[in-house]
């Protein structure tokens, strides 16, 4: 694991970590993570999200372009359940994500009754492929927890159209 470990290390020091807020009814609030977002033919990529971005592309075979970058500081942050829009998608390439750092758990939930919730720990170095299909009908989050557990990066890398082609 210690091209995990040093990807964590190089993500946590070099990413462009930005802190957001969200319009929840009519107030605001701080998204409660840290995120940096690469086109990955950019001149900015750091180095270790290249060498990430281009493993996983030999593991799948999927041409991916673009990474979104989670900051778990701790067990108060999180993601809420949700699915991907698949209008940012490329039809029919599925999402991949690059876990570094804390093990944290994932919940996927089916969006149709009968529920069905799969809960997964997500470890370091551990790559999770989500099909295009299953963002219409599941929602995934990472939950908060009280658990003492220490910083996680996500890298969610996607194929996203590009700018000008035809959806
Ligand atoms: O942190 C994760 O593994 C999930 C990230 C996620 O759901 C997203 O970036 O949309």
């Amino acid at each position: 694991m210690r091209t995990a470990h040093d990807w964590f290390e190089e993500l946590l020091n070099q990413a462009d970590w930005r802190s957001e807020r969200r319009r929840m009814y009519d107030r605001y609030v701080d998204v409660p993570r840290l995120v940096a977002r690469y086109a990955l033919d950019g001149a900015s990529v750091p180095p270790a999200l290249a060498q990430a971005a281009q493993r996983a592309r030999e593991q799948t075979g999927v041409p991916f372009n673009s990474a979104g970058l989670n900051l778990y500081r701790d067990g108060r942050d999180s993601v809420a359940p949700h699915n991907d829009h698949l209008y940012e998608i490329v039809a029919g390439f599925p999402i991949a994500l690059i876990s570094l750092g804390a093990t944290r758990l994932m919940t996927i939930r089916s969006k149709a009754k009968p529920r069905r919730i799969l809960d997964l720990e997500l470890e370091n170095g551990s790559l999770l492929l989500m099909s295009y299909e299953t963002q219409r009908f599941y929602d995934h989050g990472i939950p908060k927890t009280r658990s003492a557990v220490g910083a996680r990066i996500s890298v969610a890398l996607r194929v996203r159209p590009l700018e000008g082609a035809p959806s």
